[in-house]
């Protein structure tokens, strides 16, 4: 027992922590030295490090998020805060640390979660009366308050979303954003008087996963409403966005919780509605997570290393000027032009890249590396004629544009990059749907790394079978539904209730 523990602790350490290989690299390889097609999660580990988004750490599962990628999280924590803000919710925040009888009051979601709660069982050397979980999510300490606020009509409804970290010991081993045992996330939790409020919320924060994921990260989603056996069990359903990655894997990118009653009938949350009447609340929760971080990278990244979306690139243009050490009256102006640039540019976010220390090839490798959308190069001959150079990350198409055009210029091509990296995943995202009729097809489908769109029974044993066999987990059921004609495609001779996608995922 022992001896085999030990050993995967070996094989997760050289898995995650390539810690000696990739400081001798540093030095001598500056760039990603595999293709993303030939092996994504070398490419995907090296990415993430050398475009300075990552830090391992001693915990095996708990990644230090470094500045430029923090800004990202930042970039869309503002939007979305923005957005819950107009529908009428407020921030608050809960505790850290959750007493064991707290947390085991509601044991019918908590069942299956048991073996990754991590627990604080000591202060100094004294042992704790009860041990403390670290919140894996906020349900019960959140909804202990709700009961005690939450006394008539009038209360309602209450909307709080937090912004917090949350702790998972997840045994899987641990891959930066996508699945780490502490990541930073929002949840949300409401209280209605009606079910019918509820699931309007329920609907609108779906939709504004969907605008997070198009909108701010160009990755195209899936919406959906999770199958009985992969919804949370909490609730009375779970809409999704989930998302697809070039690994040929689903991923789910943020979930919205109808629990109905479910938890006010656990922790005795009642109002008294405008007869008098005792009434238990309606109730939602919802959240996603700096994991949607890791899916962005692996949608949009490619050989030379990230490629952002411009609307969450903590950088937009990065200016590098090009000067020759034996032309120092030329170096002077270019880099007063470049300046002077960069001040016109100050509605977007500009480095310029000055280091006299490093060659222009190594700034365009360092800036590409990072995934900054726009480069403008400036050299002597663009200063005799007046123009500079712009170079597109996505395409690196590039063009050369008269200095008083680029401002105007550089602001269309950021949005032109937007757009291109979403209709480039949209596209990736459509050609991995294969609509299949029979196990048969699905397993091909599946075995090929895309995902399965089927006519299917709805069915827990069909599901769970399908995914013995294949590995492949139903992802949602979308709502615009094509007919439903003949019988489920997994053989089983039921009739076939809904089109739904299947495929491996995270
Ligand atoms: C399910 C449900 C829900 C609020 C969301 O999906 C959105 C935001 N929460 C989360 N879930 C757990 O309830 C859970 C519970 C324990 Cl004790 C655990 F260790 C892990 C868990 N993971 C997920």
């Amino acid at each position: 027992m022992i001896a085999k523990k030990t050993k995967k602790t070996v094989v997760e350490l050289r898995i995650e922590r390539p810690v000696k290989a990739s400081n001798n690299e540093k030095k001598s390889e500056l760039g990603i030295t595999v293709k993303k097609t030939d092996n994504f999660s070398e490419w995907y580990t090296q990415t993430i490090q050398k475009a300075e988004l990552i830090e391992y750490t001693p915990v095996s599962g708990c990644m230090v998020l470094r500045p430029y990628a923090y800004s990202i999280w930042e970039t869309v924590q503002d939007f979305f805060d923005k957005e819950i803000k107009k529908m009428g919710i407020k921030n608050a925040y809960f505790p850290l640390l959750i007493p064991e009888s707290l947390l085991k009051k509601e044991q019918e979601h908590v069942k299956g979660f048991n073996p990754e709660v991590a627990w604080v069982t000591h202060h100094g050397n004294t042992k704790f009366e009860e041990k403390l979980a670290i919140r894996p999510t906020s349900e019960t300490i959140m909804y202990d308050s709700y009961k005690k606020w939450i006394r008539s009509y009038r209360d309602l409804p209450l909307r709080l979303n937090q912004w917090c970290n949350v702790v998972r010991w997840e045994f899987k081993h641990p891959v930066p954003f996508l699945r780490t045992r502490e990541f930073l996330w929002q949840e949300g939790h409401t209280a209605f008087a009606s079910r019918k409020e509820a699931e309007k919320e329920v609907a609108d924060i779906r939709e504004l996963y969907a605008r997070v994921f198009e909108e701010l990260y160009a990755v195209p989603v899936l919406k959906g409403r999770k199958s009985e056996t992969e919804k949370f069990a909490g609730a009375v359903y779970t809409d999704s966005v989930e998302s697809f990655m070039p690994n040929g894997k689903a991923i789910q990118g943020g979930t919205s919780h109808l629990l109905g009653q479910n938890f006010a009938k656990a922790f005795d949350i009642t109002f008294l509605d405008k007869n008098g009447d005792k009434q238990y609340v309606w109730q939602n929760s919802w959240g996603f997570s700096t994991r949607s971080i890791g899916v962005m990278i692996a949608v949009h990244g490619d050989d030379k290393g990230l490629v952002l979306p411009p609307r969450v690139a903590p950088v937009h243009v990065a200016i590098v000027p090009i000067m020759f050490s034996n032309k120092p009256a030329v170096n002077e102006k270019i880099l007063k032009m470049a300046k002077k640039l960069k001040n016109e540019l100050k509605s977007l976010k500009v480095e310029l890249d000055d280091r006299d220390e490093y060659s222009p090839g190594f700034k365009f490798n360092y800036w590409e590396l990072r995934g900054v959308p726009l480069r403008i190069e400036i050299g002597p001959k663009d200063l005799e004629k007046d123009q500079v150079v712009i170079v597109r990350r996505d395409t690196g198409v590039k063009e050369a544009v008269p200095i008083n055009e680029v401002v105007v210029k550089s602001i269309k091509l950021l949005g032109d990059i937007q757009d291109n990296l979403f209709n480039n995943a949209k596209k990736f995202l459509q050609t991995s749907i294969e609509k299949v009729t029979s196990m048969n097809d699905f397993r091909k489908v599946i075995k090929s790394g895309k995902i399965a769109y089927g006519a299917w029974c709805n069915c827990k044993e069909c599901e769970a079978q399908v995914k013995d066999e294949t590995g492949a987990k139903t992802l949602n059921i979308p709502f615009e539904q094509p007919k439903v004609i003949g019988k489920c495609f997994c053989g089983c001779d039921k009739k076939a209730e809904k089109w739904v996608y299947f495929a491996r995922s995270y």
